[in-house]
């Protein structure tokens, strides 16, 4: 049969940080041969499915040849002549031969590079794009969320917010959506040369810039001075992504050398939303801390969106859920390790009225799988880093052509997000 999987294969490419990680391939009996690539985080939440890695001497530990050996030796024998459409079997087989709670036997991201690529081959087998394998009516574009300012684990300055997003949630397409935060990026660039110096255009692992300040204010000066430069006030607003997790320990938030308790941190946010026009706040509190979320998002008039919180886990989203953590989903396919299980965690976040955006990761590749199910799923947002860097525009640039082939069935969420 044309779908029956004829055979398996993966391979070591490198991803954008210079550090190894996996391509699978899947052909088909029906002579289709696609592949997918995985990508890989920094500020990983502890929660999130195991990647599988080498250690030893070889690329510092980070090499992943037993990834594509469990692909190839203990996989591939027990998925061929299986159906690429049976996604559920293929990731639920997977899941089953692993048998650990957290995918550390076989290594999520070998789990995720059989399960993208199957899906790709199924969309091939059937003359579709991946976006509309998933969904056929989908039509809606995300609005893209820029990272422009670097800090945290992403760069090499003393920022402690890790991310620092431009959102333009006032174009009425997506083209100009691109459009308007690339020239929101160039002002900025500009900006930051004239106040902070020639170092301060370094950019960090998503392509923002990584000028030398400390406090978030500061970043977020220069971020609402490029957006006013630039011209678009009412068009482009601002979330930021504070990966709390990497500077939170005994008890306490270390921002800009100062200490803060859970209660003061969430008071920092308010002024700074009541400050700057902010409409999303990502993981404000440390990943074990339901409660301190649930404060948050009472307390706080913008998005919050659980990352290291949830970790695209349907179990972990569901207690949020229940708990009132939150009030959006960060979507990372990897972080979860197989396409079924990501699609589950989406579904009970639409369910329950919760915002969804879609997520690359510090580490990513040349492969923009991440951009076709943004649209796939209809999540109406996306962060892939800045409108720079080949691995970062790789996934706004299939956004494009995403957005031209639907033609006038192409929908941009305008407004809806403030
Ligand atoms: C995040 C991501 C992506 P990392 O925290 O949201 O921007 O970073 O991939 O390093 O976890
Ligand atoms: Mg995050």
């Amino acid at each position: 049969m044309r779908y029956s999987i004829k055979s398996v294969k993966a391979r070591e490419i490198l991803d954008s940080r210079g550090n190894p990680t996996i391509e699978v391939d899947v052909a088909t009996e029906g002579e289709i041969i696609v592949s997918a690539a995985v990508p890989s985080g920094a500020s990983t939440g502890i929660y999130e499915a195991v990647e599988l890695r080498d250690g030893g001497k070889r690329y510092g530990g980070k090499g992943v040849t037993n990834a594509v050996a469990a692909v190839v030796k203990t996989l591939q024998p027990k998925l061929l002549g299986m159906d690429v459409r049976q996604q559920a079997n293929i990731d639920g087989l997977m899941i089953e031969i692993d048998g650990t709670e957290n995918k550390s036997k076989l290594g999520g991201n070998a789990m995720l590079g059989v399960s993208l690529a199957c899906a790709r081959a199924a969309a091939a087998s059937d003359g579709l794009r991946l976006y509309e394998y998933i969904d056929k009516d989908s039509s809606l574009l995300p609005v893209p969320f820029f990272n422009v300012v670097n800090g945290g684990k992403h760069a090499g300055n003393q920022l402690d917010f890790q991310e620092f997003m431009i959102a333009p949630t006032g174009a009425e397409n997506f083209r100009e959506a691109l459009r308007m935060g690339t020239e929101v990026y160039q002002s900025l660039k500009g900006r930051l040369q004239k106040a902070y110096g020639k170092t301060s255009i370094n950019v960090g692992d998503e392509g923002g810039f990584a000028p030398p300040v400390k406090t978030p204010e500061e970043a977020l000066e220069a971020l609402w001075g490029a957006i006013q430069d630039a011209g678009y006030v009412d068009e482009v607003k601002i979330g930021i992504d504070v990966a709390s997790s990497t500077f939170y320990k005994d008890n306490s938030y270390t921002v800009a050398g100062v200490n803060y308790d859970t209660d003061e941190l969430i008071e920092l946010y308010r002024e700074l939303v009541a400050a700057y026009p902010i409409i999303s706040i990502e993981d404000p509190i440390q990943e074990e801390d339901y409660e301190g979320f649930a404060k948050a998002t009472k307390l706080l008039p913008t998005q919050i969106v659980g990352d290291d919180l949830f970790v695209t886990n349907p179990k972990r989203l569901a207690k949020g859920i229940e708990m009132g953590a939150c009030n959006a989903l960060l979507w990372k396919v990897n972080q979860i390790g197989t396409l079924t299980e990501a699609l589950e965690a989406a579904n009970l976040a639409k369910k329950n009225k919760y915002g969804i955006m879609a997520s690359h990761r510090s580490g990513d590749t040349e492969d923009p799988w991440v951009a076709d199910l943004s649209v796939g799923i209809g999540c109406g947002q996306i962060k892939s880093g800045a409108p720079a860097r080949g691995e970062r525009t790789a996934k706004y640039n299939q956004l494009l052509r995403i957005e031209e082939w639907l033609g006038d069935k192409a929908s941009y969420p305008k407004g809806l997000l403030g």
